[in-house]
């Protein structure tokens, strides 16, 4: 028999991974903060549980997906909280994106209750939810995530075991972050083309078809990772574009804050460099190695 699991948290995410799980046999408990979020899913199956503390104690394993921090604060502690419903022997994963000390402090609770926790944030958004081909960054104990297998493989198709609870969460974090600053990098450099009357389009276009696309993750990251920086670009060379780039953007008027930021940086290594590295050992910034 497959166990019943619990599912908190029906946005964007949370609806589908539920979809995906009575489609696949699993006996499912549902509740959301907006119930009116809940009725299609019961409609296809899917029992309501009362409040957030009834759900846990139905489930075998519970799977919790909010939006950020304080919510999962409320639907574990607030009132009939989850924390106080989930059972000896259960498991718990959480996959909303939250700090790694929440997550560590989650995993605490769990261990006075003698329940397991896997934090397990996701990506792949909405669509990979829909799929069933989200990949899942988690923390806790392999044992673990190896009885919650079956559940994870209808959500999702990869799943990194990262280290101890809350390591999900820092890898989630980070990967983000390179998100983020690429979005920004981008918004930045479409400001700078086409306050200079060149179209967004035109730098896209030039973008897709440049070498340069690729090569961040496929040529730079491991290379970085070994900290060899031989000269493919030089990074004075990549110092003294992002000086015009900067200078252009003053005289347009515009102003590209990632873009400085990151100027600082560059200058910092480039000062501290005895060698003529490539642009990639910024990362020397970071590391003892500067210099
Ligand atoms: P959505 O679509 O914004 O959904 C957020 C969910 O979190 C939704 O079910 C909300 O309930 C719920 N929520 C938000 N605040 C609370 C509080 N205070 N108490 C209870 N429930 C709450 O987000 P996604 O599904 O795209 O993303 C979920 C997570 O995955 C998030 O951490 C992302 O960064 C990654 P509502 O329906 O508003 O009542």
């Amino acid at each position: 028999m497959k166990p019943t699991v619990g599912l908190i948290g029906l946005g964007l995410m949370g609806k589908p991974m539920g979809r995906n799980l009575l489609k696949a046999g699993f006996p499912l408990v549902v509740w959301n903060r907006t119930a009116a979020r809940a009725e299609d899913l019961v409609s296809e199956g899917a029992k309501l549980g009362a409040n957030p503390r009834e759900t846990a104690a139905a489930a075998d394993v519970l799977i919790s997906i909010v939006s950020d921090p304080p919510a999962l604060e409320e639907v574990l502690w607030g009132a009939r909280g989850a924390m106080e419903g989930l059972r000896r022997g259960s498991i718990y994963m959480d996959s909303s994106t939250i700090s790694p000390d929440l997550a560590q402090r989650v995993a605490a609770a769990c261990g006075e209750r003698g329940v397991e926790f896997l934090d397990a944030p996701v990506t792949g958004g909405d669509w990979g939810a829909k799929k069933g081909e989200l990949v899942f960054m988690i923390g806790g104990r392999a044992e673990v995530l190896e009885r919650a297998r079956p559940v994870l493989e209808v959500l999702g198709k990869k799943f990194f075991l990262l280290g101890a609870n809350g390591a999900g969460q820092t890898v989630k974090l980070a990967m983000n972050l390179i998100l983020a600053l690429e979005v920004e990098a981008l918004a930045e450099a479409l400001a700078l083309a086409t306050s200079a009357g060149v179209p967004g389009e035109k730098l896209v276009e030039v973008m897709q078809s440049s070498m340069a696309r690729a090569g961040v993750l496929d040529v730079k990251a491991p290379l970085m990772l070994q900290n060899e920086y031989a000269a493919s670009f030089p990074l004075r060379l990549m110092h003294k574009d992002m000086r015009l780039a900067l200078e252009l953007a003053r005289q347009q008027g515009v102003t590209l804050p990632a873009a400085a930021a990151a100027y600082g940086t560059y200058s910092a290594v480039k000062d501290a460099s005895k060698d003529d590295p490539d642009y990639s050992a910024v990362a020397r910034f970071w590391s003892k190695s500067a210099g």
